[in-house]
């Protein structure tokens, strides 16, 4: 393992253990609830948004542990959009994180309120986290609703939801993308400038790179939805069916180099930092290489 993917690594078990300490425990009752939160929460996720919330920062010259409540928060909020979207009235799906959808296991009442819960929960944390100024925590709730709401992740779910059957061109689906993915990738470097505390023109180029970044991620994910197995994925595959992708619009090399094109416009955004130390494109690079390795596995 290089130097830069045990940084990475260790980082994602600094995520994990922090978000343990941030949850209720398991036997809480109610104790089917605070399961479900658990199962929701945990299991095998890949913490893209909160190592690229956490690293944002760091490159900036903040230190770690300003960055991992909030973080952590990214990620409560990121756990419930998984809960509502794999529910029977939107995607319907079985298989989640390795294990079964939420609503698989405990019901769908539960699973709707283990949703509700988490993302209290993740605004809870902000507002009390004691390492950020009382102005970052109204930045980061900010820059968070703002990402979820009705002209973020909800538009891209209505958008993404509405569109089986329709035909769609490629600007249609990038903005899709842009919403439903982009968002919280864009919240997580944008908060990452926050914590830093960086001029507005620097957090805002940093939101664009988050993006870009969330846009590619997309595309790599419809490639996994074609041509992965459950096994690759992690999660129910063929889930897509008549929606209008990149990959049914174009195809899949076509999809996939767009998704490798976008990535290298937004490496482009970030500049050399003095100390030498590039976290973000270290982590592009990285997170490339486990997307790609996962489309030629098995
Ligand atoms: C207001 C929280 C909230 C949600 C309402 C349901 C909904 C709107 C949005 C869902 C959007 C959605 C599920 C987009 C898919 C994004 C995506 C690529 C998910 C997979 O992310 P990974 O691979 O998953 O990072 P892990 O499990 O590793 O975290």
């Amino acid at each position: 393992m290089s130097q830069f993917s045990k940084f990475i690594s260790d980082l994602a078990e600094d995520i994990e253990h922090t978000l343990v300490s941030l949850v209720p425990p398991q036997e809480q009752n109610p104790k089917i609830l605070h399961e479900a939160i658990h199962h929701g929460l945990f299991g095998q996720a890949k913490r893209v948004r909160a190592v690229l919330l956490v690293i944002a920062a760091m490159q900036n010259g903040a230190d770690k542990t300003r960055a991992l409540h909030c973080a952590c928060a990214l990620e409560m909020i990121h756990a419930a959009s998984l809960i509502f979207d794999d529910l029977p009235v939107m995607d319907n799906a079985d298989l989640r994180r390795g294990q079964a959808t939420i609503h698989k296991k405990y019901g769908e009442a539960t699973a709707i309120l283990a949703g509700i819960a988490l993302l209290n929960m993740a605004f809870f944390v902000v507002s009390r986290d004691e390492g950020l100024t009382l102005y970052q925590r109204t930045e980061i709730t900010k820059v968070f609703t703002t990402a979820i709401g009705s002209e973020g992740l909800v538009a891209g779910q209505q958008d993404d939801l509405s569109s089986p059957g329709k035909s769609l061109t490629e600007e249609n689906i990038k903005l899709i993308h842009a919403r439903k993915t982009g968002a919280l990738f864009s919240a997580a470097t944008e908060a990452g400038g926050v914590v830093a505390e960086l001029t507005a023109e620097k957090i805002e180029n940093l939101r664009l790179f988050g993006m870009e970044v969330g846009i590619a991620f997309q595309t790599f994910d419809d490639v996994l939805d074609v041509i992965g197995s459950q096994k690759q994925a992690y999660k129910t595959v063929r889930s897509d069916g008549k929606k209008p992708t990149l990959v049914a619009l174009l195809g899949i090399e076509e999809a996939e180099k767009i998704a490798r094109q976008t990535l290298s416009d937004a490496l482009e955004r970030i500049p050399k930092p003095l100390n030498n130390k590039n976290f973000l494109v270290d982590y592009i690079h990285l997170l490339r290489h486990m997307l790609e390795q996962r489309l030629e596995k098995e």
